[in-house]
């Protein structure tokens, strides 16, 4: 069976591979692109997600979402991701129009439109859309088959020591999602460091010699030196392709079942999510937490995904 999905995201690097694998992936369907404010603006990253459908010929809905968190005042990473959100590659414009709904709109009406528990939500940026949307339709929260969610860590984060930078981003929103009562898969920094795009990776997707591969090696050629500069990392990790990989073959990483919730008061570690794999803290696990990736299995995929892509005529990936 299929795996269908929404990809809610903030493109941004890491964003762009994950549209592309699931565009490119026969094992998923994708159905809709949303997209929330967090690498950049709203404005800089919906531009980005319409360029990345240009390139890779998706044809699917897109919605602009949340202009900014929930409570918190906005966060974004120029330093990561560029001014533009997703420097490097030349961004060509956009072939279609984005869909006049509201990203939250967007998501409850697919989930609705579709069977119940056949519809895996995505996100891949701050959760504000998602938590929107819970509270919007309640009835999504059944019906969603579960989240698989690029975010946290139960180690260290990459925005403050406590926190990764999509739940830093709003913490409300993410509490929020965690304690739904949802199936939630959190995909957080422990597994996405794994997922590093190493030379011989770059060098495989290269040799696809498309316009699609093309752009992805100019992506990972600006992204890995803002994490090479920024962050001291050899080859820069692919954090939201993880999501999207695991949905195409789960065995791409192990996980474990854990209690999450995200601190929202400490003085210096809000956005914390705080991962208990046993029972110190009493409560029922809500989260399957990603642990051990299979990088070989990914990028497999993610080169045979650009290939696939790359194979459909330039006029058709154009229209
Ligand atoms: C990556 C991101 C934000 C900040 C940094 N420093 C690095 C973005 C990625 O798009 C990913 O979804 C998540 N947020 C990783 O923290
Ligand atoms: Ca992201």
């Amino acid at each position: 069976m299929t795996e269908r999905l929404i990809l809610d995201c903030d493109p941004g690097h890491d964003d762009a591979l994950a549209m592309i694998l699931a565009a490119g992936d026969p094992r998923v369907e994708l159905l809709a692109v949303t997209t929330c404010a967090g690498n950049q603006t709203l404005e800089k990253v919906t531009r980005n997600a319409l360029a990345v459908c240009a390139v890779a010929g998706i044809d699917v809905p897109v919605a602009a979402g949340a202009r900014g968190p929930l409570v918190r005042p906005q966060l974004v990473a120029p330093e990561i991701h560029g001014e533009s959100g997703l420097d490097g590659p030349v961004l060509p414009p956009a072939v279609r129009a984005l869909d006049p709904r509201h990203a939250v709109d967007l998501i409850i009406d697919v989930v609705l439109a579709e069977e119940p528990g056949t519809v895996t939500l995505v996100p891949t940026g701050p959760l504000t859309n998602i938590a929107l949307a819970m509270r919007k339709e309640p009835r999504i929260v059944d019906r969603v088959k579960r989240v698989v969610l690029m975010g946290g860590s139960y180690t260290r984060g990459n925005k403050t020591p406590a926190a990764e930078f999509n739940i830093a981003a709003d913490p409300e929103a993410a509490q929020a999602v965690f304690a739904g009562g949802w199936p939630v898969t959190m995909v957080g920094l422990d597994l996405t460091h794994q997922a590093t795009a190493d030379p011989d990776v770059v060098a495989r997707i290269a040799a696809v010699g498309s316009p699609l591969s093309e752009f992805v090696v100019d992506v990972l050629g600006f992204f890995g030196r803002t994490y090479r500069e920024q962050q001291g990392f050899d080859a820069p990790p692919v954090h939201d392709l993880c999501c999207v990989a695991h949905l195409c073959d789960p065995a791409v990483f192990t996980t474990r079942d854990a209690f999450v919730a995200v601190e929202l008061t400490g003085t210096w570690t809000a956005g914390m999510t705080v991962t208990d794999f046993g029972d110190l803290l009493g409560q029922p696990h809500n989260t399957d937490v990603a642990v051990a990736l299979d990088k070989p299995r990914l990028w497999d995929m993610t080169v045979q995904a650009i290939a696939a892509l790359s194979a459909v005529p330039a006029e058709a990936a154009a229209r």
